[in-house]
């Protein structure tokens, strides 16, 4: 972890003359970032020092370690942080529904609190955004190069890498905001999701990296259910060489569905960046093409290639977050902003063999959470308690001083950020996820994760799961027939059945369950 005591110390004085009043929010928030690849989570990955500013908010904040999400997806995620309601509640299950935005959520609360707010970036909810006094979004999941941007005004694309236009707005918003009033800005990007375009800066940053293969790349996925057998999320199979690694022109796959996606790209973007791309990617190809793999030296490769680029488009994110904390140095706001980092949930960097998210397993159920309130958080500290995105809409209406309405099921962190935890804290946490069929073919499920254990239930195939996560970190064997394991499973059923009734949870699913043909 990169420390600066100058600037630990800077923070410390300005926290001594701490304006008045409620503080400003920014919520930064990224697509599919994994806790694996920020530095000051500690993983595998953090010796290639991926995100030094993220690192600099953790140093400076609250780094929460169990934090999770509700149902790993992207939209669902989203409508679970405005609403503070499951998905079973707020109608958002999978990517297909629309966001019914006459529910109650917190930006809508907040501005009728007098605050200023704004959402720039990825939304992903179909309907319009509510609730803000400035929005300007991507539609649907965005482009990476040239991208199209939606206002009340209509749509007009933007010449630039996405990560750096959004940041462009959202400091552009900042600029000409009503310094007299608080605000509430959600900073939003695309970054770092499929097929994980680096930005013009960042195309061969990873080149010579020899990047940590996980202990699971080459799991078999014997020891689980079938669900873990059936995906469609493989680096091995279902990454593709052109459309997920930019190979160009691809030989070995020239049947490859989804080339399209790549040649999308490749026709928005303007000469030069194309230029610039095929100049940094080309040589790639061409060795590739050269002297094509197979086998398990194929899934090396592609991890190394995956992560190159998937760290390639983080790279991008952290420098953007840099100038937004510069921004708020500069402009004396440091001291009386809260800065919040969180992505919509984990995502695979090839343990178990995958990319993608969906599954209650540790790396795609847990997301990022970094919380920095000056005055607030102590800094560079470090919480384990059990905390979901749930809790993400009660903690900014609770830090803006604004009752939660009691609808909300999750609950404020604020006393965890103060460094007290209430007694009554949860020791259990609900998980669901219901898009199957869909893409990547993961079954529907949902569990229960304690301190220690999970189970889960992979309900339309009726097949059960359970781990002990101080044993057996990485999920690779169930022990739910174990005899040994028969109080632990039965105390997780128990309590799986008192949070389905805690949070209102349906017996028939709200998505019918509709087989491919
Ligand atoms: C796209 C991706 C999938 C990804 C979903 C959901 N395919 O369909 O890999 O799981 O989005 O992502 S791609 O061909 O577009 O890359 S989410 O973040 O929107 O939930
Ligand atoms: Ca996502």
């Amino acid at each position: 972890m990169r420390r600066s005591a100058a600037r630990v110390l800077a923070l410390m004085v300005s926290v001594a003359c701490a304006p008045e009043g409620p503080p400003n929010i920014i919520f930064v928030f990224t697509d599919d970032h994994a806790t694996q690849a920020i530095g000051a989570y500690g993983d595998r990955l953090a010796g290639l020092d991926p995100t030094p500013n993220i690192d600099r908010l953790a140093q400076e904040g609250m780094m929460f370690r169990r934090a999770f999400v509700t149902n790993s997806i992207c939209a669902p995620s989203r409508a679970v942080i405005l609403t503070g309601l499951h998905s079973h509640l707020n109608g958002v299950y999978t990517n297909a529904e629309r966001f019914d935005s006459s529910q109650v959520t917190f930006p809508q609360l907040l501005q009728q609190a007098g605050y200023q707010t704004a959402i720039v970036g990825k939304w992903h909810l179909k309907s319009d955004p509510v609730g803000f006094d400035y929005w300007e979004v991507l539609p649907g999941q965005g482009f990476y190069y040239n991208p199209d941007f939606r206002t009340v005004d209509g749509t007009a694309r933007d010449t630039g890498y996405v990560t750096d236009l959004i940041t462009d707005k959202a400091l552009a918003w900042l600029d000409n905001r009503d310094p007299t009033r608080p605000f509430m800005l959600m900073y939003q990007h695309k970054t770092p999701h499929r097929e994980w375009y680096p930005g013009p800066d960042h195309l061969t940053k990873y080149d010579d990296v020899a990047i940590p293969e996980p202990a699971t790349l080459f799991d078999d996925y014997a020891g689980r259910t079938s669900a873990a057998a059936t995906q469609e999320m493989t680096i091995r199979d279902h990454m593709r060489l052109s459309y997920d690694l930019k190979l160009w022109p691809n030989v070995l796959d020239p049947e490859e569905p989804l080339i399209r996606g790549a040649q999308r790209l490749r026709e928005r973007m303007t000469d030069e960046q194309l230029a610039n791309w095929d100049a940094a990617y080309g040589p790639k190809s061409a060795a590739f093409n050269a002297a094509p793999l197979s086998g398990d030296d194929l899934v090396r490769w592609k991890y190394q290639r995956y992560m190159e680029d998937y760290l390639g488009s983080i790279a991008s994110v952290d420098d953007n977050l840099g100038r937004v904390l510069d921004y708020l140095d500069e402009h004396g706001l440091a001291v009386n902003t809260v800065v919040v980092y969180s992505s919509d949930q984990g995502f695979y960097l090839g343990e178990h063999g995958w990319y993608d998210k969906r599954w209650m397993y540790e790396e795609s159920f847990r997301t990022p959470l970094i919380v920095r309130w000056p005055g607030t958080t102590q800094t560079d500290v470090e919480n384990t308690d059990l905390v979901q995105n749930l809790d993400f809409a009660p903690t900014f209406l609770d830090m803006a001083g604004v009752e939660p309405p009691s609808q909300m099921q999750g609950r404020s962190l604020v006393p965890l950020l103060e460094g007290s935890r209430p007694d009554d804290w949860r020791d259990a946490i609900y998980y669901q996820y219901f898009e199957f069929p869909g893409v990547h073919a993961v079954q529907r499920h949902y569990g229960v994760r304690t301190d220690r254990y999970k189970l889960v239930h992979y309900y339309l195939i009726d097949e059960w799961e359970l781990f002990d996560l101080v044993e057996d970190p990485n999920e690779m064997r169930s022990v739910y027939a174990d005899t040994e394991y028969a109080a632990v499973r039965a105390d997780l059923e128990r309590r799986l059945a008192s949070l389905r009734e805690q949070y209102a949870v349906p017996d028939e699913d709200p998505v019918p369950y509709e087989p491919s043909p």
